[in-house]
Protein backbone atom coordinates (compact mmCIF):
# COMPACT_ATOMS: atom_id res chain seq x y z
CA UNK A 1 0.00 0.00 0.00
CA UNK A 2 1.69 3.13 -1.51
CA UNK A 3 0.90 6.79 -0.68
CA UNK A 4 -0.46 8.14 -3.63
CA UNK A 5 -1.37 11.72 -3.00
CA UNK A 6 -0.93 13.82 -0.15
CA UNK A 7 -2.73 17.36 0.45
CA UNK A 8 -2.07 20.26 3.06
CA UNK A 9 -5.25 21.90 4.56
CA UNK A 10 -4.75 24.84 6.48
CA UNK A 11 -8.80 25.45 8.54
CA UNK A 12 -9.35 28.25 10.29
CA UNK A 13 -12.15 28.27 13.12
CA UNK A 14 -13.04 31.22 14.68
CA UNK A 15 -13.73 30.96 18.50
CA UNK A 16 -15.08 32.80 21.48
CA UNK A 17 -13.90 32.57 25.21
CA UNK A 18 -15.08 35.46 26.79
CA UNK A 19 -12.37 37.61 27.69
CA UNK A 20 -9.68 39.44 26.16
CA UNK A 21 -8.20 38.23 22.97
CA UNK A 22 -4.75 37.22 23.30
CA UNK A 23 -1.74 34.56 22.13
CA UNK A 24 1.49 33.59 21.58
CA UNK A 25 3.24 34.72 18.20
CA UNK A 26 2.29 37.70 16.05
CA UNK A 27 -0.81 38.20 16.77
CA UNK A 28 -3.68 37.59 19.35
CA UNK A 29 -5.65 34.09 18.62
CA UNK A 30 -9.28 34.94 17.68
CA UNK A 31 -9.30 31.62 15.21
CA UNK A 32 -8.16 27.83 15.77
CA UNK A 33 -5.76 26.91 12.98
CA UNK A 34 -5.56 23.19 12.45
CA UNK A 35 -2.96 22.09 9.80
CA UNK A 36 -5.07 18.64 7.80
CA UNK A 37 -2.49 16.42 6.70
CA UNK A 38 -4.96 14.33 4.04
CA UNK A 39 -2.93 11.29 3.02
CA UNK A 40 -4.23 9.03 0.34
CA UNK A 41 -3.00 5.36 -0.60
CA UNK A 42 -2.87 3.84 -4.29
CA UNK A 43 -5.76 1.47 -2.51
CA UNK A 44 -8.12 4.51 -2.20
CA UNK A 45 -8.25 4.26 1.44
CA UNK A 46 -7.77 8.10 3.35
CA UNK A 47 -6.03 9.25 6.15
CA UNK A 48 -6.18 12.30 8.40
CA UNK A 49 -3.55 13.68 11.04
CA UNK A 50 -2.58 17.37 11.84
CA UNK A 51 0.04 19.10 12.80
CA UNK A 52 0.53 22.07 15.76
CA UNK A 53 -0.14 25.29 13.60
CA UNK A 54 -2.17 27.96 16.10
CA UNK A 55 -0.17 31.36 15.02
CA UNK A 56 2.11 29.27 12.83
CA UNK A 57 -0.22 28.39 9.82
CA UNK A 58 2.10 29.64 7.20
CA UNK A 59 5.35 28.31 8.25
CA UNK A 60 4.22 25.10 8.91
CA UNK A 61 2.40 24.52 5.69
CA UNK A 62 5.74 25.77 3.78
CA UNK A 63 7.27 22.79 5.83
CA UNK A 64 4.76 20.31 4.87
CA UNK A 65 4.45 21.25 1.49
CA UNK A 66 8.02 22.08 0.53
CA UNK A 67 10.06 19.49 2.94
CA UNK A 68 7.88 16.84 3.86
CA UNK A 69 5.35 15.75 1.67
CA UNK A 70 7.88 15.68 -1.63
CA UNK A 71 9.76 12.60 0.59
CA UNK A 72 6.12 10.93 0.76
CA UNK A 73 4.98 9.95 -2.45
CA UNK A 74 5.41 6.12 -3.17
CA UNK A 75 6.65 5.20 0.29
CA UNK A 76 5.48 2.48 1.74
CA UNK A 77 2.09 3.99 4.23
CA UNK A 78 2.29 0.82 6.58
CA UNK A 79 6.12 1.63 7.21
CA UNK A 80 5.06 3.93 9.82
CA UNK A 81 8.23 4.16 12.07
CA UNK A 82 11.00 3.49 9.58
CA UNK A 83 9.32 6.82 7.21
CA UNK A 84 9.09 9.02 10.86
CA UNK A 85 12.98 7.99 11.34
CA UNK A 86 13.19 8.21 7.64
CA UNK A 87 11.88 12.02 8.30
CA UNK A 88 13.41 12.65 10.90
CA UNK A 89 17.10 11.83 10.01
CA UNK A 90 16.95 13.25 6.62
CA UNK A 91 15.63 16.61 8.37
CA UNK A 92 17.62 17.01 11.17
CA UNK A 93 19.63 19.71 10.07
CA UNK A 94 16.66 22.30 10.01
CA UNK A 95 15.67 22.06 13.38
CA UNK A 96 15.09 18.84 15.83
CA UNK A 97 12.91 20.43 18.39
CA UNK A 98 10.16 22.30 16.79
CA UNK A 99 8.02 22.73 13.65
CA UNK A 100 9.83 20.06 11.54
CA UNK A 101 8.49 17.65 14.09
CA UNK A 102 5.18 19.54 13.92
CA UNK A 103 5.11 18.75 10.80
CA UNK A 104 6.16 15.12 10.45
CA UNK A 105 3.42 14.73 13.49
CA UNK A 106 0.89 15.27 10.90
CA UNK A 107 1.98 12.45 8.49
CA UNK A 108 2.04 10.41 11.22
CA UNK A 109 -1.31 10.87 12.88
CA UNK A 110 -2.41 10.41 9.01
CA UNK A 111 -0.83 7.05 8.35
CA UNK A 112 -2.13 5.76 12.39
CA UNK A 113 -5.65 6.91 10.71
CA UNK A 114 -4.52 4.60 7.25
CA UNK A 115 -3.54 1.46 9.35
CA UNK A 116 -6.50 1.44 11.31
CA UNK A 117 -8.88 1.76 8.78
CA UNK A 118 -6.72 -0.99 7.11
CA UNK A 119 -6.76 -3.12 9.49
CA UNK A 120 -10.52 -2.20 9.88
CA UNK A 121 -10.39 -1.34 13.28
CA UNK A 122 -9.61 1.42 16.08
CA UNK A 123 -6.36 2.76 16.63
CA UNK A 124 -7.08 2.26 20.04
CA UNK A 125 -7.37 -1.28 19.15
CA UNK A 126 -3.87 -1.03 17.22
CA UNK A 127 -2.42 0.12 20.55
CA UNK A 128 -3.55 -3.17 22.69
CA UNK A 129 -6.65 -0.81 24.24
CA UNK A 130 -10.07 -0.81 23.91
CA UNK A 131 -12.79 1.48 22.96
CA UNK A 132 -13.95 3.13 26.53
CA UNK A 133 -16.51 6.14 27.60
CA UNK A 134 -14.80 6.64 30.90
CA UNK A 135 -11.92 8.62 29.95
CA UNK A 136 -11.87 11.86 32.57
CA UNK A 137 -11.64 15.39 30.69
CA UNK A 138 -10.92 18.54 31.95
CA UNK A 139 -11.69 21.80 31.32
CA UNK A 140 -8.70 24.20 30.44
CA UNK A 141 -9.75 27.48 30.27
CA UNK A 142 -8.35 30.47 28.07
CA UNK A 143 -6.20 33.31 30.13
CA UNK A 144 -8.40 35.83 31.54
CA UNK A 145 -6.62 37.84 34.21
CA UNK A 146 -9.21 38.74 35.65
CA UNK A 147 -10.49 37.09 38.86
CA UNK A 148 -14.88 37.43 38.22
CA UNK A 149 -14.58 36.22 34.83
CA UNK A 150 -12.25 33.56 35.98
CA UNK A 151 -14.62 32.64 38.97
CA UNK A 152 -17.73 32.41 36.42
CA UNK A 153 -15.74 30.34 33.51
CA UNK A 154 -15.09 28.04 36.78
CA UNK A 155 -18.89 27.76 37.55
CA UNK A 156 -19.68 27.48 33.77
CA UNK A 157 -17.48 24.60 33.44
CA UNK A 158 -18.65 22.62 36.57
CA UNK A 159 -22.56 23.51 35.68
CA UNK A 160 -21.47 21.68 32.52
CA UNK A 161 -19.78 18.41 34.20
CA UNK A 162 -16.11 18.91 34.57
CA UNK A 163 -14.42 17.66 37.46
CA UNK A 164 -11.52 19.55 37.04
CA UNK A 165 -10.22 23.02 35.63
CA UNK A 166 -7.21 24.15 34.46
CA UNK A 167 -6.61 27.73 34.29
CA UNK A 168 -4.09 29.48 32.18
CA UNK A 169 -3.30 32.66 34.89
CA UNK A 170 -0.14 33.78 36.13
CA UNK A 171 -1.80 36.15 39.37
CA UNK A 172 -2.66 34.90 42.75
CA UNK A 173 -5.64 36.90 42.84
CA UNK A 174 -7.18 34.80 40.16
CA UNK A 175 -5.82 31.41 41.37
CA UNK A 176 -7.93 32.47 44.95
CA UNK A 177 -11.16 33.48 43.06
CA UNK A 178 -11.04 29.93 41.28
CA UNK A 179 -10.39 28.03 44.14
CA UNK A 180 -13.55 30.60 45.84
CA UNK A 181 -15.30 29.57 43.10
CA UNK A 182 -14.65 25.90 43.09
CA UNK A 183 -14.61 24.81 46.83
CA UNK A 184 -12.09 22.86 48.15
CA UNK A 185 -12.32 19.53 47.16
CA UNK A 186 -12.38 20.17 42.95
CA UNK A 187 -8.98 19.79 41.66
CA UNK A 188 -7.65 22.90 39.98
CA UNK A 189 -4.16 23.04 37.94
CA UNK A 190 -2.37 26.07 36.70
CA UNK A 191 -0.82 26.70 33.63
CA UNK A 192 1.60 29.43 33.51
CA UNK A 193 3.42 28.84 29.91
CA UNK A 194 6.93 29.37 30.84
CA UNK A 195 7.36 33.16 32.13
CA UNK A 196 9.41 32.87 35.25
CA UNK A 197 12.78 32.78 36.67
CA UNK A 198 13.48 29.11 38.62
CA UNK A 199 13.83 32.30 41.89
CA UNK A 200 10.63 33.94 40.21
CA UNK A 201 8.84 30.56 39.89
CA UNK A 202 9.63 29.23 43.48
CA UNK A 203 8.22 32.32 45.05
CA UNK A 204 5.10 32.18 43.29
CA UNK A 205 5.16 28.43 43.61
CA UNK A 206 4.29 29.16 47.25
CA UNK A 207 2.29 31.94 46.93
CA UNK A 208 0.17 29.44 45.14
CA UNK A 209 0.19 26.89 48.08
CA UNK A 210 -2.64 28.05 50.18
CA UNK A 211 -4.76 26.97 46.75
CA UNK A 212 -4.01 23.49 46.83
CA UNK A 213 -2.97 22.52 43.11
CA UNK A 214 -3.14 19.48 41.69
CA UNK A 215 -0.40 20.69 39.07
CA UNK A 216 1.62 23.53 38.50
CA UNK A 217 2.25 23.61 34.72
CA UNK A 218 5.61 25.31 32.85
CA UNK A 219 6.16 27.67 35.69
CA UNK A 220 9.75 28.03 33.97
CA UNK A 221 11.78 30.05 31.28
CA UNK A 222 13.16 27.99 28.90
CA UNK A 223 10.82 25.05 28.95
CA UNK A 224 13.76 22.90 28.31
CA UNK A 225 15.63 24.09 31.20
CA UNK A 226 15.12 20.51 33.08
CA UNK A 227 17.22 20.91 35.22
CA UNK A 228 15.59 24.52 37.21
CA UNK A 229 12.70 22.63 37.46
CA UNK A 230 13.23 19.29 38.94
CA UNK A 231 15.15 21.74 42.28
CA UNK A 232 11.92 23.58 41.72
CA UNK A 233 10.04 20.59 42.36
CA UNK A 234 11.94 19.49 44.99
CA UNK A 235 12.37 22.63 47.03
CA UNK A 236 8.59 23.71 46.65
CA UNK A 237 7.05 20.26 47.18
CA UNK A 238 4.78 21.37 44.38
CA UNK A 239 3.71 18.77 41.50
CA UNK A 240 4.97 20.23 38.41
CA UNK A 241 3.69 19.54 34.36
CA UNK A 242 5.37 19.74 31.26
CA UNK A 243 6.31 18.25 28.08
CA UNK A 244 3.74 20.03 25.48
CA UNK A 245 7.01 22.41 24.14
CA UNK A 246 9.41 18.93 23.84
CA UNK A 247 9.55 17.18 20.99
CA UNK A 248 10.48 13.41 20.44
CA UNK A 249 11.00 11.33 22.97
CA UNK A 250 14.76 11.88 23.59
CA UNK A 251 13.70 15.04 24.96
CA UNK A 252 11.38 13.62 27.44
CA UNK A 253 14.14 11.28 28.09
CA UNK A 254 16.16 14.16 29.55
CA UNK A 255 13.11 15.62 31.49
CA UNK A 256 12.63 12.13 33.66
CA UNK A 257 15.78 11.72 33.88
CA UNK A 258 16.27 15.00 35.57
CA UNK A 259 13.33 14.09 37.21
CA UNK A 260 11.41 17.55 36.36
CA UNK A 261 8.19 16.68 36.18
CA UNK A 262 5.41 14.79 38.12
CA UNK A 263 3.27 14.64 35.38
CA UNK A 264 4.78 14.78 31.15
CA UNK A 265 2.61 16.04 28.79
CA UNK A 266 3.42 15.34 25.53
CA UNK A 267 1.22 16.89 22.72
CA UNK A 268 0.58 14.10 19.86
CA UNK A 269 0.71 16.75 17.10
CA UNK A 270 4.04 18.31 18.10
CA UNK A 271 6.11 15.58 19.68
CA UNK A 272 5.91 13.78 16.37
CA UNK A 273 2.81 11.90 16.05
CA UNK A 274 1.53 8.46 17.59
CA UNK A 275 5.02 6.73 16.60
CA UNK A 276 6.68 8.45 19.39
CA UNK A 277 4.02 9.67 21.91
CA UNK A 278 4.04 5.68 22.50
CA UNK A 279 7.38 5.71 23.17
CA UNK A 280 7.02 8.91 25.66
CA UNK A 281 4.28 6.48 27.73
CA UNK A 282 6.55 3.78 27.76
CA UNK A 283 9.44 6.18 29.10
CA UNK A 284 7.10 7.06 31.66
CA UNK A 285 5.57 4.21 32.42
CA UNK A 286 9.21 2.85 32.95
CA UNK A 287 10.03 6.21 35.47
CA UNK A 288 7.23 6.46 37.41
CA UNK A 289 5.92 9.38 35.56
CA UNK A 290 2.17 9.96 35.05
CA UNK A 291 0.98 11.23 31.44
CA UNK A 292 -0.99 14.25 31.18
CA UNK A 293 -1.75 14.89 27.36
CA UNK A 294 -1.61 17.94 25.95
CA UNK A 295 -4.51 18.27 23.34
CA UNK A 296 -6.11 21.80 23.27
CA UNK A 297 -7.05 20.88 19.72
CA UNK A 298 -10.41 19.84 17.88
CA UNK A 299 -9.04 17.88 15.12
CA UNK A 300 -7.34 14.54 14.13
CA UNK A 301 -4.57 15.07 17.05
CA UNK A 302 -7.53 15.20 19.26
CA UNK A 303 -8.52 11.88 18.41
CA UNK A 304 -5.17 10.78 18.30
CA UNK A 305 -5.07 11.57 21.89
CA UNK A 306 -8.17 9.79 23.03
CA UNK A 307 -6.81 6.92 21.63
CA UNK A 308 -3.39 6.83 22.90
CA UNK A 309 -5.18 7.85 26.34
CA UNK A 310 -7.71 5.04 26.09
CA UNK A 311 -4.33 2.21 25.83
CA UNK A 312 -3.00 3.41 28.71
CA UNK A 313 -2.59 1.27 32.19
CA UNK A 314 -3.45 4.53 34.02
CA UNK A 315 -5.30 7.18 31.87
CA UNK A 316 -4.19 10.95 32.49
CA UNK A 317 -6.76 13.59 32.12
CA UNK A 318 -7.57 15.04 28.23
CA UNK A 319 -7.50 18.41 28.24
CA UNK A 320 -10.54 20.26 26.51
CA UNK A 321 -10.11 23.50 25.29
CA UNK A 322 -13.16 25.39 27.02
CA UNK A 323 -14.36 27.79 24.11
CA UNK A 324 -16.59 28.37 21.96
CA UNK A 325 -15.94 27.58 18.42
CA UNK A 326 -17.50 28.33 15.30
CA UNK A 327 -17.37 25.11 13.58
CA UNK A 328 -15.97 22.13 14.81
CA UNK A 329 -14.41 19.16 12.16
CA UNK A 330 -16.48 16.34 13.90
CA UNK A 331 -19.42 18.08 15.26
CA UNK A 332 -20.95 17.57 18.90
CA UNK A 333 -19.17 14.19 18.87
CA UNK A 334 -16.42 14.96 20.78
CA UNK A 335 -17.98 16.89 23.24
CA UNK A 336 -17.40 15.37 26.66
CA UNK A 337 -20.55 14.76 28.60
CA UNK A 338 -20.31 14.94 32.19
CA UNK A 339 -16.73 15.49 31.69
CA UNK A 340 -16.17 12.09 30.37
CA UNK A 341 -15.45 11.22 26.61
CA UNK A 342 -16.28 8.27 24.77
CA UNK A 343 -13.35 6.94 22.22
CA UNK A 344 -14.88 6.76 18.71
CA UNK A 345 -14.98 3.03 17.73
CA UNK A 346 -14.54 3.62 13.95
CA UNK A 347 -11.82 2.14 12.16
CA UNK A 348 -8.59 4.40 12.22
CA UNK A 349 -9.52 7.73 14.46
CA UNK A 350 -12.94 7.07 14.25
CA UNK A 351 -14.26 9.83 12.90
CA UNK A 352 -14.52 11.61 9.63
CA UNK A 353 -14.05 15.01 9.33
CA UNK A 354 -17.04 17.15 7.96
CA UNK A 355 -16.44 17.93 4.47
CA UNK A 356 -18.55 21.26 4.62
CA UNK A 357 -16.43 22.40 8.12
CA UNK A 358 -13.84 22.00 5.63
CA UNK A 359 -14.90 23.79 2.55
CA UNK A 360 -16.41 26.70 4.73
CA UNK A 361 -12.68 27.11 6.96
CA UNK A 362 -10.45 26.42 4.63
CA UNK A 363 -7.81 29.26 4.32
CA UNK A 364 -8.72 30.77 0.92
CA UNK A 365 -5.14 32.94 0.98
CA UNK A 366 -2.99 29.95 1.38
C1 LIG B 1 -1.81 25.79 25.31
C2 LIG B 1 -0.75 25.76 24.45
C3 LIG B 1 -0.94 25.94 23.09
C4 LIG B 1 -2.20 26.18 22.60
C5 LIG B 1 -3.25 26.23 23.47
C6 LIG B 1 -3.07 26.04 24.83
C7 LIG B 1 -1.61 25.57 26.81
C8 LIG B 1 -2.22 24.29 27.29
O1 LIG B 1 -0.32 25.68 27.18
O2 LIG B 1 -1.54 23.51 27.97
O3 LIG B 1 -3.39 24.12 27.07
MG1 LIG C 1 0.16 24.27 28.78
Amino acid sequence: MKIAKVDIIPLAIPFEFGGKPYGFGSHAWRSLNTMLVRIETDTGIVGWGDAFAYNSRRAIQGILEEMVVPMLIGEDATDIAGLSHRLQKNLHLFGRYGMIIHAISGVDIALWDIAGKAAGVPVVNLLGGCVRDDLVGYSSLFKYADPDLVASKVKSSLDEGFGLIKLHETGVAEVAAARKSAGPNVPIMVDTNCPWTPTEAYDMAMKFKPYDLLWLEEPIFPPEDFISLAKLRADSGVAIAAGENACTAFQFREMIKAGAVTYAQPSVSKVGGITEFRKISALAALNGVQLMPHSPYFGPGFLATLHLTAAEANPGYVEWFYLDREACLYGDSIKPVNGRYTVPSGPGLGIEPDAEVIKDYRVKDA
